[in-house]
């Protein structure tokens, strides 16, 4: 078979909803697209567990403690399993972390906002997670087999995760008026980063056509944005936070929420390695391998000690 024939078989797998497992042939564009987002996806993960860590010695009581430790965590079993459905496709996990110590992997621009307040965890768990939810559903119908499997787990687990965050929010929107200010400052702060976690517009977005042409992604960066909006207006209420845009109206048309223009330039600014957050996460990811140094080492001194 020629490769144009290989290319139109695949294709039709593809329109017929079959899913893709690493043993089959796929066009290398394939292959390269999925490893460039699953690597971004699973350094997310890991690099999204610093935000919130930086929190869990000053949470306000066991219960809350208790629940965030495990939610961090949650989030480096996720970067885990992302990580080793990569590897199904012959690309070590270390050959992906070095890219990201190096400065050399993308990751979400979410993670480069500081966490100032304890509101933050609450909000972090309702919006970032809420997002990662609406966007992680799609892929778990995703065409590639092992990216798509993970995908369905981690779901499990970010359902918790968003309401662990929302009852936080709930909680503090309802306590006393220094809370409530805390709660409202921290959604005005994370709403847009949040808005941003779906990419840039269709219009801008290099990759969207071919990899929805493969069923990687199944819906649109806006389309998948415009859901987020629609479900997270009417939490806000419930909650009686304001969600920090004038323009937020519901379109009786079109029966979405209508929002106002996001901020592209901080957008590309934050993934150019300019948010004010990105050098001391790298920093911090440096450091964490540095140190976890020996126990690698202790850990192949005892493989090839038992290998036999
Ligand atoms: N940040 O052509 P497109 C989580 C890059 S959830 C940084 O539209 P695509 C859970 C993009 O890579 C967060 N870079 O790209 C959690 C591309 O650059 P490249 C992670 C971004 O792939 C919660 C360029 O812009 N989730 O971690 C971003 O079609 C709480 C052009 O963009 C995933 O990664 C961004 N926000 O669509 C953890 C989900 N957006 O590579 C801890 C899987 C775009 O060409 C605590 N990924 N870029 O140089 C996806 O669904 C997609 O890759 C998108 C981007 C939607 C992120």
């Amino acid at each position: 078979m020629s490769e144009e024939q290989k290319l139109q078989e695949f294709q039709k797998r593809i329109d017929a909803g079959e899913i893709i497992e690493p043993k089959d042939w796929m066009p290398e564009k394939y292959k390269k697209q999925l490893v460039r987002m699953m690597s971004q996806h699973a350094h997310s993960e890991i690099v999204g567990m610093l935000p919130e860590g930086n929190w869990i010695t000053r949470a306000p009581n066991l219960r809350r403690k208790m629940a965030l430790i495990a939610k961090v965590q949650d989030e480096a079993g996720h970067g885990l399993y992302i990580y080793s459905a990569t590897e199904s496709f012959g690309v070590s996990r270390q050959e992906l972390i070095d890219q990201l110590l190096e400065g050399k992997a993308k990751y979400s621009s979410i993670f480069n906002y500081p966490t100032l307040t304890w509101a933050d965890i609450g909000v972090i768990g309702w919006l970032v997670d809420g997002a990662a939810i609406v966007n992680q559903t799609m892929l778990a119908k995703s065409s590639f087999g092992p990216y798509a499997r993970a995908m369905i787990r981690i779901c499990k687990e970010e359902n918790f995760h968003k309401k662990q965050g929302f009852e936080i929010v709930a909680t503090l929107a309802d306590g006393t008026d220094e809370q409530k200010t805390m709660v409202q400052d921290a959604v005005n702060r994370w709403w847009q980063p949040s808005l941003m976690m779906f990419g840039p517009p269709d219009n801008d977005s290099p990759n969207s056509a071919e990899l929805m042409r493969w069923k990687v992604k199944l819906q649109s960066n806006d389309d998948l944005r415009q859901r987020f909006v629609d479900l997270t207006v009417p939490q806000a209420k419930a909650v009686n936070l304001t969600l920090p845009d004038p323009d937020l109206k519901f379109n009786e048309e079109t029966g979405h929420w209508d929002f106002g223009k996001i901020d592209w330039d901080e957008f590309w600014r934050v993934v150019k390695g300019s948010g004010q957050m990105n050098k001391a996460r790298l920093k911090a990811r440096r450091d964490a391998h540095k140190n976890g140094a020996w126990v690698r080492e202790a850990a192949e001194a005892y493989a090839a000690k038992h290998k036999n």
